[in-house]
């Protein structure tokens, strides 16, 4: 199905600018470049990019801010970071249409990914009264060791435009309250939704009365990262996208002994048991494989389903998939809005070829929707593909709904079959059987950095760690004790003897 009518570019306009008023946003115009929506394919208004100069102003001033805002106690920090939460609960229908104008996100998504920055809000207010380090029991008589986490400096996040929003508030809130200071470079695609976010960090900045310098936001393009990347003033790069922008970010930084914090590609896998409650795995899989149009870092790329339950699973999928609705993500019935270009378009369709050339078979979907109302946009019905083994096209991120299934006979091969991929950040299995999910979340089971038992491997709540293992780059933001890698730890040895006793015995003197 798909849903009737889209609205038009002059409608998306009118109301992206209504949102950035209430917001408070001046947007910079300009000729540089330019915010479009996916709704339609079209552009929306001209902007103005910040250049080389502009870069190096921010990163002087957020270096600046940072040696004010390291001793500012972290629970005062945590004042920002609390009125950021509120204003984002004030403004969260804006935001939301923001993210659905220029990310393609239906309305419901577009919410939850407002609350999922509440939420990393509200953990990070609590976090800046709970930055623990250790005590630790000296060797020595009189001696007392200790750890103390201090902040690290500037902060540079690259964000990418699945979640616009979301990626940069797991970052910002954290680092915060960690006494970091913050320079945003989102990705091109999503502009409107980013200066919403500055303008509102701003707003609680100068509500609570700290420098507006504790953050900087950078439109443009990859120049900007370029520069960040190569800065020794960029304590962390903490930088979300393709395992190709890794791979050139994570040695630049480390070339100047920086700190990088990378979330990249996902290639993640659920595995249906025999015993798995297919009602409940089919919600799951269809809401993990088909949501947000397959562009999520956590979106479910491969089934392996057990042999004996697959004819029943699969046929189960492709009648949910034939009903899915797709359309317009402004229409509360929409399920599935569009790609984020036809660029994305032309991926998904160059995967498809070369699936069904390395032996796949399509079993639902793969065609395009609305391409006569919208011809600049990409809408595509999401798509199930039948595969006898893990070929090259399967063992990549296609960043599109395309749904690799594979069949498995013992739980071994499944495993097998789930690791055997470069990529490592979700995974799932949908079992009754505990043995077999003990054994799946095992230190020989999924080698991913998130994984989860009858539940999809998308939509993790901000509490735990986010991140995975292998070519997804070994970062870990959001909850937990990621907070870690926004902070220094520093070693203290105290000596109250009176004596000067060496470690390890040794004498001297
Ligand atoms: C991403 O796709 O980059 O777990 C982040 C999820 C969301 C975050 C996804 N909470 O799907």
């Amino acid at each position: 199905t798909t849903t009737r009518t889209l609205p038009t570019t002059d409608d998306l306009r009118a109301r992206a600018r209504a949102a950035l008023k209430r917001i408070g946003v001046s947007v910079p115009e300009g000729t540089d470049f330019a915010a479009r929506t996916p709704i339609t394919g079209d552009e929306l208004f001209g902007l103005a990019a910040a250049g080389p100069a502009d870069t190096e102003a921010a990163i002087a001033a957020t270096r600046e801010a940072f040696l004010t805002w390291r001793t500012t106690p972290a629970p005062r920090r945590g004042e920002l970071v609390r009125r950021l939460g509120e204003l984002l609960r004030d403004h969260k229908s804006d935001l939301a249409d923001l993210i659905t104008i220029e990310a393609g996100k239906i309305r419901s998504e577009a919410l939850g990914e407002v609350q999922e920055m509440i939420d990393i809000c509200d953990f990070a207010v609590g976090l800046s009264r709970q930055l623990y380090g250790r005590t630790i029991a000296s060797e020595r008589p009189g001696h007392r060791l200790a750890e103390t986490w201090h902040p690290l400096g500037v902060v540079g996040v690259i964000s990418a435009f699945n979640f616009p929003a979301a990626v940069w508030s797991w970052n910002t809130a954290v680092a915060l309250a960690c006494g970091d200071t913050v320079i945003w470079k989102p990705s091109e695609l999503t502009p409107l939704i980013s200066l919403a976010c500055d303008r509102l960090l701003d707003q609680a900045a100068e509500d609570v009365g700290v420098p507006r310098d504790v953050h900087r936001l950078l439109l443009g393009d990859r120049a900007i990262g370029e520069q960040l990347v190569d800065d020794a003033r960029i304590a962390l790069v903490s930088a979300t996208g393709s395992t190709r922008m890794g791979r050139e970010v994570g040695p630049r930084v480390a070339a100047r002994f920086g700190r990088s914090l990378l979330e990249l590609g996902g290639n993640n896998a659920a595995v249906v048991a025999p015993s798995a409650d297919l009602d409940l795995a089919v919600q799951g899989i269809v809401f993990a494989a088909a949501g947000t149009a397959g562009q999520r870092c956590t979106t479910l790329r491969r089934l392996i389903v057990h042999r004996d339950i697959a004819d029943t699973l699969i046929a189960r999928l492709t009648a949910a998939y034939a009903k899915l609705p797709i359309g317009d993500p402004f229409d509360e019935s929409t399920l599935v809005g569009p790609l984020i270009t036809t660029k994305a378009l032309d991926g998904m369709q160059d995967a498809l070829t070369r699936a069904q050339a390395q032996g796949g078979k399509i079993l639902a979907g793969g065609g395009r929707r609305l391409a006569d109302a919208a011809p600049r946009a990409a809408y595509v019905e999401p798509v199930i593909v039948r595969v006898d083994e893990q070929t090259e096209v399967v063992r990549e991120e296609t960043f599109a709904p395309v749904l690799y299934v594979l069949t498995y006979d013992s739980l071994a091969e499944a495993i097998a079959l789930h690791n055997d991929v470069p990529q490592g950040l979700s995974s799932s299995i949908f079992t009754r059987d505990q043995q077999e999910a003990e054994l799946f979340l095992s230190a020989e089971g999924s080698d991913c950095g998130i994984a989860n038992v009858n539940i999809g491997t998308s939509g993790a709540e901000i509490g735990g760690a986010f991140g995975g293992e292998k070519e997804t780059g070994g970062g870990r933001e959001s909850g937990s004790d990621a907070w870690r890698a926004y902070m220094r730890p520093a070693t203290n040895t105290i000596n109250y003897s009176g004596r000067l006793a060496l470690a390890q015995n040794v004498s001297f003197l």
